[in-house]
């Protein structure tokens, strides 16, 4: 009775001692983890679609005007609806701007030699007139028809 108590508390030792010197394998797994947490190129695959199927790039319509005494350079200017139009504006005598009150533009007024850039959407489709607004020129013929087709 005495050997099988002894034997019995030699196996617990034996256990206990393995118990606490065995290896713990608790912290290489974590350290191991950690590199798949770099790998957003998934994420940015899925961001890439929406850009490549989003051409929709505005086209930018230039239009050079100059006016004179009494008249504008171009009687009618010709834009695409929903066009981006830059409109360079310069005075080739005389004190003038240029006006569209159905876009609420209007550019400075200008002395012989100066310019003015005015850009704006041709968001909404029709003919609209323009105009010199300083003293009489719209009467004396500075005006011409901004169509947006
Ligand atoms: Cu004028």
């Amino acid at each position: 009775m005495r050997y099988l108590f002894g034997l019995l508390i030699g196996v617990v030792l034996i256990g206990g001692i393995w118990f606490f010197l065995r290896p713990v394998p608790t912290a290489a797994p974590t350290q191991s983890s950690a590199p798949t947490s770099n790998t957003p190129e998934k994420t940015l695959g899925v961001d890439e679609k929406p850009t490549l199927d989003t051409p929709i790039t505005p086209a930018v319509t230039t239009v050079s005007l100059s006016g004179k005494n009494f008249s504008f350079s171009q009687k009618e200017i010709r834009v695409k609806r929903g066009a981006r139009v830059l409109v360079n504006f310069t005075s080739e005598n005389g004190f003038h701007d240029w006006v569209i009150d159905a876009f609420n533009l209007r550019t400075k007024k200008l002395n012989t030699g100066e310019a003015d850039v005015i850009e704006f959407t041709a968001d909404k489709a029709g003919t609209f007139d323009y105009y010199c607004s300083v003293g009489n020129h719209r009467q004396m013929g500075m005006v011409g028809k901004l169509i947006v087709e």
